[in-house]
């Protein structure tokens, strides 16, 4: 009946019969399968979003196949709270992961259970949930990803791992199936791309979300040739070689490689999307979790002004876009100021799950953005990181910055405008933009507080190296 009225309506409007099929996709179609990539430390590093210095062919098909952001934003600016809002639709203060989990004190702590993910939502209507790759969202009991909606996890729970050893910081062994330490050997980038072309094959009768949570490019910087850094059995941690020959070498060699292992998993992905027909009914939504590591180095920033771990522009706009074939105008380029909290929201809608229930979602539903691109509406959205607070309305962003000092700039379309403070030239912007900027830290640093004792992150408590006792091999 639906589907007749919305034909009528068509034929009485003279509406292209694509726009408003693709807006009413999510009513009758069954539930799209959705694979959300995250890549770890990831730079505007793609050869389609102005990298020059070597190609990224894949991702380049899908955004010129879909949408690409200019404006999406991580919430984070760095991997733990990124990971909190995007699973949780909220920001990342109310969940009590407002900083990066320690895998070297932080190992009682993480996500509430309580905290309704993404995964769950899904879980809901019957969609089969998996996480390949990396957590970084607490490993204890319910913090676990089995415990947070996730039907399948391989993969590591801490911050980083070495990419072919697979051992963390502590250091100890974290690779895992489900909640069994059970190593597979291979580079990082392709063990997570193969588990997930496997679960697609088994799966790709039934809805599916698969939660691709790359560990690169983050450190240590390793490609497929790398040795291996952290060696299985060694009881202390090993500090990475910072010398002049290995930045070079990282600049030079290991970062892009790491950045192409990421591509060519995503040809492999479409392929096997391809091979059981569900290319155009699987969204592929790509981001990175925050900014490269210090500019120029290794990840590449263009001309946004700072990088991971604050948050001028550099810190926390990211390169993302969305692919689904016959729903998401091939080419098109949305300049809606988004957030890594929208997602949640947003998938949702477009699975048919009812969040409706859930209170304090921050995010909204940008499933219009996606599907005819229509602007977002206005709004006030907000980054803290330690004493760093920013609040941005369209053009317009006030920074409290490392030096806690107010800064105003008012941005271009690509986020460059970080460099002059216009603070004294627009006194009443500036005036505004304060008030709510402090009105909303005051609030969100009442809630945070609690919930970082909920979370147990609040606490440090040393992580034992299951090496610790042993001697390291070979003496
Ligand atoms: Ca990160």
């Amino acid at each position: 009946m639906k589907t007749q009225i919305t034909i009528l309506l068509l034929v009485l409007s003279n509406l292209p019969l694509s726009s408003v099929l693709s807006a009413d996709a999510t009513d009758n179609a069954k539930p799209p399968n959705i694979i959300l990539i995250l890549a770890d430390d990831f730079g505007w590093d793609i050869s389609a979003l102005g990298q020059t210095a070597y190609q990224t062919p894949e991702m380049d098909k899908l955004i010129k196949g879909g949408m690409q952001f200019s404006d999406f934003h991580s919430n984070g600016a760095c991997c733990t709270p990124t990971r909190a809002a995007l699973l949780t639709g909220k920001y990342q203060q109310r969940t009590g992961m407002v900083r990066p989990m320690n895998a070297e004190f932080h190992g009682h702590a993480g996500m509430p259970p309580e905290e309704v993910t993404l995964a769950e939502i899904l879980r809901r209507v019957n969609y089969k949930t998996a996480l390949f790759g990396k957590w970084h969202l607490g490993e204890v009991g319910d913090r676990h990803p089995l415990g947070q909606g996730f039907d399948e996890f391989k993969g590591f729970l801490a911050g980083n791992i070495d990419h072919h050893s697979h051992v963390n910081r502590v250091p100890n062994r974290d690779w895992w199936d489900g909640r069994t330490l059970k190593d597979q050997k291979g580079y990082s980038t392709d063990l997570i791309t193969d588990n997930t072309l496997a679960f697609i094959d088994e799966h790709h009768d039934k809805p599916f979300f698969i939660f691709m949570a790359h560990a690169a490019t983050h450190g240590p910087f390793q490609d497929r040739e790398s040795p291996v850094q952290r060696p299985i059995g060694l009881g202390k941690r090993i500090e990475e070689d910072h010398s002049r020959k290995t930045q070079e070498e990282r600049i030079n060699r290991i970062y892009p490689n790491m950045v192409r292992a990421i591509d060519e998993g995503v040809g492999k992905l479409v392929e096997t999307l391809e091979k059981h027909s569900i290319s155009d009914n699987t969204i592929i939504f790509f981001m990175s979790d925050n900014g490269p590591v210090l500019k120029g180095r290794r990840g590449r920033t263009g001309k946004l002004v700072g990088n991971k771990g604050n948050i001028e522009e550099g810190g926390h706009r990211v390169p993302a876009f969305v692919y689904w074939p016959g729903h998401i105008k091939a080419g098109s380029i949305s300049s809606s100021t988004l957030m890594g909290m929208d997602l949640m929201p947003t998938f949702a809608k477009l699975a048919g799950a009812d969040i409706s229930e859930l209170e304090n979602i921050d995010g909204v539903d940008a499933s219009q953005v996606f599907l005819n691109n229509r602007p977002i509406a206005e709004r006030d959205l907000f980054w803290s990181h330690h004493h760093m607070l920013a609040i941005r309305n369209k053009e317009w962003k006030l920074l409290r910055n490392t030096n806690r000092e107010l800064k105003l700039h008012r941005l271009d379309e690509f986020g460059v405008g970080e460099t002059r403070d216009l603070s004294k030239e627009y006194p009443e912007e500036m005036a505004s933009m304060k008030k709510r900027l402090f009105a909303w830290d005051a609030r969100i640093q009442e809630i945070s507080k609690s919930s970082q004792v909920t979370a147990g992150m609040d606490k440090k408590i040393p992580v034992k190296s299951e090496w610790a006792d042993r001697p390291a091999p070979g003496k």
